[in-house]
């Protein structure tokens, strides 16, 4: 049985990736921090308990900070894949906690790394590399874009990036980037601003909410579905050598794109709630992210189904559905046609 160890299993793609593995027969570990409160909710519904006949879900605490643990647990598994997910993944807060981002984002890969190194096994690595390393190079981007990080969570991802190709030439660990342009799902946390925006939506239909604050309009990025791009991940790590990928879908849209959109389809007039407040503008800003996806489409046969106008409307369904409103219905028509036999369950 192929046996795979996820950082980061508590977060969006941690979670569906979690559920695509076990849906190709993989026994599945997962690093979890020990928190005061449960954080497992994303990955709660395919939780087995251990003692179980045919468990192949495993959990084991950790933290990213802690070379020891991460040591203890590598070595006890002896995974034949390991996907790199953890991290502090959110932009706007590197900015106020630039040191620990580097130390978690950055650093993280090389404790990992390291042991892999000093194994002496031969395991696959995956470092979720980031659309963000870009920064304000002009787009589209590929894989020979210059980077220009704008954010001390893209210098700790770009640390994070050469470290993974340093540890590939260097030792001859099969050790893979994927840079991954933005991708959402109604597993989206909370603060990014796809999910604020749908979240917002069910709050003002439920009378819970009556404005949104949000920073910057005008910035575009290039939005997909993340099943669609966990599925990558993993595509990327079957390929006979090491290599790095772009995985996006040649579409960018500007945050007042996604706002008008979603209010639209909920039948509302954005106008009439949407405020700005400068506390969410960053000191650098990175305006503009597209994805050239040729790569990965020659190599890896990767293509995404779902666009930006199909992600909306999806992630406001499921919002809605969670507050426990009527979804308008267009976004589950869109799942259930482009994805017959889903792996992931319905969110
Ligand atoms: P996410 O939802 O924010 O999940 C981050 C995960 O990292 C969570 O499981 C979190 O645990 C864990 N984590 C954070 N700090 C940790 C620490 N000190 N020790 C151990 N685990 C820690 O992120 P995501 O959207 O799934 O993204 C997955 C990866 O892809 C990240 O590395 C992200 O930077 C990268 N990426 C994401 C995108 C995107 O658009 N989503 C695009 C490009 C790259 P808790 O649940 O306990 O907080
Ligand atoms: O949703 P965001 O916070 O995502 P961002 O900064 O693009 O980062 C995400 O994608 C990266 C891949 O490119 C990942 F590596 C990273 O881990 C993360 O998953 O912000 C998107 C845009 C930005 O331009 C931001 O300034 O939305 C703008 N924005 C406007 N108002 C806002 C808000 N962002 C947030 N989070 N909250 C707002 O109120």
């Amino acid at each position: 049985m192929k046996k795979a160890l996820i950082t980061g299993i508590t977060g969006q793609d941690g979670s569906y990736l979690a559920e695509f593995l076990l849906s190709r027969e993989y026994e599945v570990h997962g690093i979890i921090r020990i928190a005061s409160n449960f954080n497992t909710q994303r990955i709660n519904h395919i939780y087995m308990d251990p003692h179980a006949a045919g468990a192949r879900l495993f959990l084991h605490y950790g933290d990213l900070s802690d070379s020891d643990q991460i040591s203890n647990i590598v070595h006890n598994i002896h995974p034949g894949e390991i996907y790199h997910l953890g991290a502090q993944t959110h932009v706007r807060v590197s900015f106020d906690t630039a040191e620990y981002t580097g130390n978690i984002t950055g650093l993280g890969a090389t404790r990992i790394l390291d042991n892999i190194r000093v194994s002496g096994r031969n395991i696959r690595f995956y470092q979720a590399s980031s659309s963000e390393l870009f920064g304000n190079s002009p787009g589209p981007q590929n894989e020979n874009t210059p980077f220009r990080p704008r954010s001390p969570y893209a210098a700790s991802k770009l640390y994070a990036y050469w470290i993974t190709v340093g540890y590939r030439d260097g030792y001859g660990i099969f050790a893979s980037n994927g840079i991954l342009f933005n991708h959402e799902s109604p597993r989206r946390g909370e603060t990014f601003v796809t999910r604020k925006v749908t979240r917002a939506i069910a709050n003002i239909i439920s009378g819970k909410q009556n404005k949104l604050y949000l920073g910057n309009l005008s910035a575009k990025r290039d939005w997909g579905y993340a099943p669609e791009y966990v599925e990558a991940m993993w595509n990327i790590l079957q390929q006979k050598e090491p290599n790095d990928y772009v995985i996006g879908t040649g579409e960018a849209h500007s945050v007042e794109e996604f706002v008008n959109l979603a209010f639209e389809y909920a039948g509302l007039n954005p106008k009439k709630y949407l405020e700005i407040d400068k506390r969410y503008f960053r000191p650098t800003e990175v305006e503009a992210l597209i994805a050239d996806t040729g790569k990965a489409k020659k190599e890896l046969g990767w293509q995404p189904k779902i666009a930006f106008k199909e992600l909306t409307k999806i992630m406001v369904d499921a919002d809605m559905r969670a507050a426990g409103l009527k979804p308008v219905g267009e976004g589950d028509r869109i799942i259930k046609e482009k994805f017959p036999n889903r792996w992931w369950q319905k969110d």
